[in-house]
């Protein structure tokens, strides 16, 4: 019996309860949530139909188009709980939580502030303080509101929430991604936790908390990456990362330069947390392992253009070292997305997580 936090890929057999839920370490019973992407399940079976669900309207850009889901598993679950709108688990360690608002006519800035309001109420509230990871995804992220870009608004209204919690920045702000959809509000899920996570920048890029205004009145507010430290191991969440070196966006027009750009940044973060983890677990006296490695973390590839994702699955391969004749990515560990990066020059971005 092992209780500590994992995530597993779910499909919609599963969901329905075809595929016993047993081969999830403990059935659904464990689940703490679910953040999914493309066509949503129908006919869950009741017990998967309790799990705090995100459901991300993006479509998946590979052969099994039919959806698929990232399934977060804990210890001793509590039942699901409903907080301002927050529907919510949580196992005494970690809380995951999701909430989905707004629509055509709804202002940003507005909804995001209250979205951040509303998670920083439930996580002092329910003793879970500090924010590990988010996931927003925002229809219509290159709309104008009011004068200013949608994407631009989210932060206004994320940094509002911020300023109010009067926490800096600097020390809190946790692993992240901001990615647009063709439809759907605001929605928003998040992993918190009783423990403080490590929080990682990249040496090659100016801290996002610290862009400078030309890319809109509030910066965002995210690190580059969470190290958590978990009772048996660390859990390391690799923000959205892109083709951006300093705070400039590098290689426009170019999918596959970007795409190693990317790469190139989450090997740099990938060697910070590895510095981190050597320090920490020289402090505990841990045994030194052989740290974290690219090729075993799981990807999530966002592309904006449905025809790129091949020439990025290739670039992938090759610099993930994948085998002569063995040119696709082990389809396993990444998962293609389409969705619209924040920067509309920016054609593709790669969040990474794992152990
Ligand atoms: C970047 O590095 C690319 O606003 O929460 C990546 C991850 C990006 C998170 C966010 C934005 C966010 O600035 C965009």
């Amino acid at each position: 019996d092992n209780p500590r936090l994992r995530f597993a890929r779910l499909d919609a057999a599963a969901c329905r309860g075809l595929a016993p839920a047993s081969q999830y370490e403990g059935g659904f019973e464990r689940a703490l949530g679910v953040v999914w992407f493309g066509a949503p399940p129908t006919d869950c079976s009741p017990q998967m139909a309790e799990v705090p669900f995100m459901s991300v309207p993006m479509p998946l850009l590979q052969m099994d188009g039919t959806g698929t889901g990232e399934l977060w598993l804990g210890g001793a679950v509590s039942a699901t709980k409903e907080f301002e709108g927050i529907r919510y688990r949580a196992d005494g360690d970690v809380l995951f939580g999701t909430l989905t608002i707004g629509g055509e006519d709804s202002h940003l800035a507005v909804d995001s502030q209250s979205v951040y309001e509303r998670m920083f109420r439930l996580l002092d509230q329910a003793g879970y303080p500090h924010l590990w990871r988010t996931w927003n995804f925002l229809s219509d992220i290159h709309g104008n509101d009011q004068g200013l870009e949608r994407y631009r608004q989210f932060n206004v209204g994320r940094q509002a929430a911020y300023d109010a919690r009067q926490q800096m920045v600097e020390s809190t702000a946790p692993a992240a991604c901001a990615l647009g959809m063709r439809d759907g509000g605001f929605c928003v899920g998040f992993l918190a936790g009783r423990v403080a996570p490590i929080l990682l920048e990249n040496p090659r890029q100016v801290s996002a908390y610290h862009y400078p205004d030309t890319y809109g009145p509030r910066s965002p507010t995210f690190s580059r990456a969470t190290l958590i430290p978990l009772v048996d191991s660390f859990l390391l969440l690799i923000s959205g990362t892109a083709s951006i070196v300093g705070h400039e966006s590098r290689h426009i027009g170019n999918v596959r330069a970007q795409t190693r750009e990317t790469l190139a940044n989450i090997s740099e973060i990938v060697a910070q947390a590895n510095d981190q983890l050597s320090a920490a677990r020289a402090n505990d006296r841990l045994t030194q392992g052989p740290g974290f490695m690219l090729a075993d973390l799981q990807l999530r590839v966002y592309v904006r253009h449905p025809e790129d994702a091949d020439a990025v699955r290739r670039e992938l391969g090759v610099c993930l070292g994948a085998g002569p004749g063995e040119r696709q990515v082990r389809e396993l560990n990444v998962c293609f997305v389409q969705a619209d990066v924040c920067r509309q020059e920016l054609l593709v971005e790669i969040e990474a997580s794992g152990w």
